[in-house]
């Protein structure tokens, strides 16, 4: 429903409500930024902003657990550069314009394209921002359905998609994973939940139960080339090249089959004889001296892994973050990760208990079953490029692609909601000349972004705080170890006199203009009468386990007495097993194999250096780079460096340096020391600078790794992932550190 400051909010506060005016008053409320779904506790002032937030430390699932970024968010909605009302370009620059003026003219745009085109021309691309915001997340899903357009782009196939291909190549588990309380063991290659509260099942409140689980006994092993929050708490650090887990988890498996530390169990039901021989036979080659020479990671030091994670523990997984899943042959790292969990079966079995059998999403059976592979890519619907889709998602790696295309078939619109696709794409100076391509881009979003300052038509949001919403969304809640579920109102009205909308509202809006019905989660949506975003929230939540009304009696959050379930066991239809060497990852791991001793990731002496990916702790990918708060921790994206490397080149701590890849792109940067990271690394971060042309100060705005990645070279066959982390560099001192991009 539209919301406007000044008039009659489709979201009125819980407290608010029955707060006398005027009064301050608290909500307890959750941070929807990223995974994380921090409980937290927001004070409204007198004036009916929002004063404060602070850690809700009785909030059950998160405990008194935030960051900077969710605590600064107040700080965004009151941002002087926040857009308060919907903008459209002129020939003059961009003026304001009502909303329901814009979504006029967006509707007429779209009629002619469709009408010329047809729906493939019209895409969306749903960024991070829209993932934890329930409505927009379905409604993103029903509005290109309704146009009968199959070009859903979103971050999920520039991030780890790695872990989707290997779903749908090997198969998966239906009664998912190990859970952390039950963990005697855990690895984790390449994430950091410690900064990124991101990684599989650490997605809430990490540090604490992370630190709980090692109190009691649980075993950490992490594998980084740098020394990370994560890797310090860690039991063993495997401080790897970047680029080479494909051999080092390789050399891993080998040590595992070779020394019986395996389930020979699990394996004869569920991965079979000749599947186990054609892993034995694939990761053969990979000796322990070869993984180690490669790898450079002590010999001892793999093989204790292994018998750490496998022989000594009995439970517990190995799980990739965005480090493996942003390296060239991303999606065999990934498929290899997952083969430790096969081999040493670390999945619920028949009888165990399930901790989280769920609260938003119908009650289903868990089952002691793999549920097979069934490589969906294969079956369409494709880009131009050949690369078909996965989970419903075309790959976003060719999203430039499919603009660029001179055919008629080109995609001719995008709607770009919650995401910055003008920073994250990779080979920036493609995806920008391919969002200007475009006849129709509209973003929903608050900020003047680089995505948004290349928009014929920018539709502010409502925030956060602003918003109905249910936490953690309903398809993030299989990530919770706990049945907990909490129901969010908005906290705050928007500013007084702003012209912002629930995302969702848009696309019900142009849906309606068009003449198409919206079918959200199964419910064809009244498309005369706009629904509210609590009506469109009970319609999705209709057939939640615990029902709407129960989750909303709790406001801060509660951990639901739902009925126990526990794991069935395999019917006996359900046949299929683990493809765990089908014959295109046995044909990528032998090249590995067949690769020269020399390990491909040492560099070659035109780019000595790899640039590896990193988060940063105040920052949620562009996020928080206009905000002051974060901006004082984080005033740019430094290049970090080994203190030996810097010596050797002779560049001091703070210096400006100057970053070229192998494409020709260059970057500028600041040099800054860190004596945990691998020496032979550039560890940085991503999403910031402006656009290309603008040719901004760096200090100002910061620099856009994504210039350094390719799209032409080093990407993968099956989701166009390109290589992200492991680019081969060189570095060398700049004279001025205020250098434009
Ligand atoms: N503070 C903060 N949190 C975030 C985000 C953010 O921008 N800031 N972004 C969010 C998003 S969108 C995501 S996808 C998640 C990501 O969550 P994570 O995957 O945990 O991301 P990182 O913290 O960057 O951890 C990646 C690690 O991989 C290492 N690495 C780099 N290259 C390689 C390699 O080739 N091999 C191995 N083994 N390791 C490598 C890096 O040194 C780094 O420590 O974080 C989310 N959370
Ligand atoms: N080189 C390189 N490239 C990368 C990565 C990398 O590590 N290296 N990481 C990749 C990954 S993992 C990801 S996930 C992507 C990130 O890709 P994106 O999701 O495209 O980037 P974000 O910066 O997270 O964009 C979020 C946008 O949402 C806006 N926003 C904030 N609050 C709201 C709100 O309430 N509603 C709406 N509608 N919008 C809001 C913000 O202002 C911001 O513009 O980048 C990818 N690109
Ligand atoms: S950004 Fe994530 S970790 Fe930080 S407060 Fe919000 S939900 Fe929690
Ligand atoms: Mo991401």
């Amino acid at each position: 429903m539209k919301i406007d400051g000044s008039g009659n909010p489709s979201v009125m506060p819980a407290v608010g409500r029955n707060a006398p005016r005027g009064t301050s008053h608290s909500v307890r409320t959750a941070c929807r930024y990223c995974p994380g779904s921090c409980g937290m506790i927001a004070t409204v002032g007198e004036d009916g902003r929002l004063a404060s937030l602070v850690a809700d430390r009785e909030h059950p699932l998160t405990q008194g657990f935030s960051c900077a970024r969710g605590l600064q968010s107040a700080e965004a909605m009151y941002h002087p550069g926040r857009i308060l009302r919907p903008l459209k370009r002129t020939p003059d620059g961009f003026v304001e314009v009502g909303l329901e003026q814009a979504l006029d003219d967006i509707a007429a745009r779209l009629r002619t394209i469709l009408d010329e085109s047809g729906g493939e021309a019209v895409g969306v691309f749903k960024g991070t921002q829209t993932w934890k915001n329930v409505t927009a997340h379905h409604t993103m899903l029903a509005w290109p359905r309704a146009i009968g357009s199959t070009r859903v782009f979103t971050t999920i196939t520039i991030d780890q998609s790695a872990k989707q291909v290997t779903m749908r190549r090997m198969g998966f588990w239906d009664a998912g994973k190990d859970r952390l309380g039950d963990s005697d063991v855990q690895m984790i290659v390449g994430g950091n939940p410690f900064v990124s509260v991101a990684v599989a099942n650490l997605t809430y409140d990490p540090v604490k139960r992370l630190k709980a689980a090692l109190k009691r006994g649980m075993r950490l092993i992490v594998v980084d080339p740098r020394l990370t929050e994560t890797a310090r708490a860690a039991d063993l650090h495997l401080q790897v090249r970047p680029g080479e887990d494909p051999t080092l988890v390789a050399g891993l498996l080998r040590v595992v089959l070779e020394r019986g530390w395996y389930d020979a169990a699990f394996c004869t039901e569920y991965v079979g004889p000749d599947r186990m021989a054609a892993l034995r036979s694939a990761v053969e080659p990979f000796t322990l001296h070869r993984v180690a020479d490669r790898t450079g990671v002590d010999p001892g030091l793999i093989e204790r892994a292994a018998e750490m994670f496998a022989r000594e523990a009995r439970r517990g997984i190995a799980t990739a973050g965005t480090g493996p899943s942003m390296a060239p042959r991303s999606n065999l790292a990934d498929h290899l990760v997952e083969c430790l969990n096969v081999v040493c079966g670390r999945y619920p079995r028949a009888g165990d208990r399930v901790t989280n059998p769920g609260v938003q999403n119908p009650r289903r059976a868990f089952r002691a079953e793999v549920v097979p592979a069934d490589r969906e890519w294969e079956r369409g619907p494709f880009t131009s490029t050949g690369h078909g889709s996965l989970f419903g998602e075309l790959m976003s790696g060719v999203l430039a692609d499919e603009i660029l295309r001179t055919d008629p078939g080109r995609l001719r619109a995008l709607f770009v909601n919650g995401g910055n696709p003008a920073v994250a794409l990779p080979d920036q100076t493609k995806a920008v000349s391919a969002l200007k391509r475009l006849d129709l881009l509209v973003a929903v979003e608050p900020f003047m972004t680089p995505t948004a300052a290349l928009c014929d038509y920018v539709l502010p949001p409502t925030l956060q705080f602003e918003r109905a919403d249910t936490v953690s969304s309903p398809h993030y809640e299989p990530l919770l170890e706990v049945p907990f579920a909490q129901y969010v109102t908005g906290v705050v009205r928007p500013p007084v006199g702003s012209e912002v909308v629930d995302d969702w509202y848009v696309y019900w809006a142009l849906a309606r203009r068009l003449g198409v019905g919206l079918t959200v989660a199964g419910v064809d949506l009244d498309m005369e009468r706009a629904p509210s975003s609590e009506d469109l929230l009970a319609i999705i939540l209709r057939n939640s386990h615990v029902p709407l009304e129960r989750i909303r009696s709790h406001p801060g959050g509660h951990v639901f007495d739902v009925e126990p379930a526990e794991v069935l066991a395999r019917r006996p239809e359900a046949v299929a097993q683990f493809d765990v060497m089908p014959p295109d990852v046995a044909q990528e791991l032998g090249e590995v194999a067949a690769e020269c001793t020399r390990p491909v990731s040492s560099g070659t002496d035109d780019f000595p250096f790899r640039l590896t990916v990193r988060r940063l702790r105040g920052m949620m990918n562009s996020l928080g780079l206009l905000q002051p708060g974060v901006r004082r921790r984080h005033p740019y994206n430094a290049a970090y460096l080994n203190p030996v490397d810097m010596e050797t080149l002779g560049i001091e701590n703070g210096a400006g340096i100057e970053i070229e890849a192998d494409n020709g792109g260059r970057i500028p940067a600041i040099a800054e020391a860190e004596p945990g990271l691998r020496p032979g690394c550039v560890s940085m971060s991503h999403c910031w600078g402006g656009l290309p042309e603008d040719r901004l100060s760096y200090v100002d705005v910061g620099s856009s790794t994504n210039l350094l990645v390719r799209t032409d070279d080093v990407v993968e066959r099956i989701n166009a992932m390109p290589r992200m982390t492991s680019i081969p560099v060189r570095v060398r001192a700049r004279a001025a550190q205020t250098d434009a991009v």
